[in-house]
């Protein structure tokens, strides 16, 4: 079990100006930012980031929407971490999203969905490497 996960704040939320909600409904779980960054993905870059879907026939519009405005991208701390912020994010789709969680708050859709999260303490890391060099996580 690792202590980190990765999360991003998505186009949709970032859009609708929930990015300081969702910071705090984060903080105010236990979670401690331990790198952030506000960005754009490009369209290659979001493909790359999300690879692992590309025979989903859903990857094209991800892809899409993943770089169509600004994200906010951060490493978070917090034993269980994946786990724990998997349970605080709700499920893919908002509409089975429990109550009080980020999906069910923010989420519009099942693609537009407000945040990802790590799904694996594997994934985490890679993740994580994805966005942050050393220099830019404490
Ligand atoms: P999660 O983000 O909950 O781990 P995944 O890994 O199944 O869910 O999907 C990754 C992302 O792909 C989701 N966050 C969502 O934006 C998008 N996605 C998943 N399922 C669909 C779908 N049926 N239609 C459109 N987009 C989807």
């Amino acid at each position: 079990m690792s202590n980190r996960t990765f999360t991003m704040i998505k186009p949709d939320a970032f859009g609708a100006g929930h990015a300081g909600s969702i910071l705090k409904h984060i903080e105010n779980a236990g979670f401690k930012i331990k790198a952030m960054k506000l960005t754009k993905l490009t369209a290659e870059k979001a493909g790359e980031f999300y690879a692992v879907h590309k025979e989903r026939p859903f990857y094209g519009e991800l892809v899409e929407f993943m770089s169509s405005g600004p994200i906010v991208a951060a490493i978070l701390e917090k034993d269980n971490a994946v786990a724990d912020f998997r349970t605080l994010i709700g499920a893919t789709n908002p509409a089975q999203a429990a109550e009080g969680t980020i999906r069910k708050l923010y989420a519009k859709s099942v693609g537009e969905n407000a945040v990802h999260g790590s799904d694996s303490d594997e994934n985490a890391a890679i993740e994580g490497n994805f966005f942050f060099s050393a220099f830019e996580r404490i």
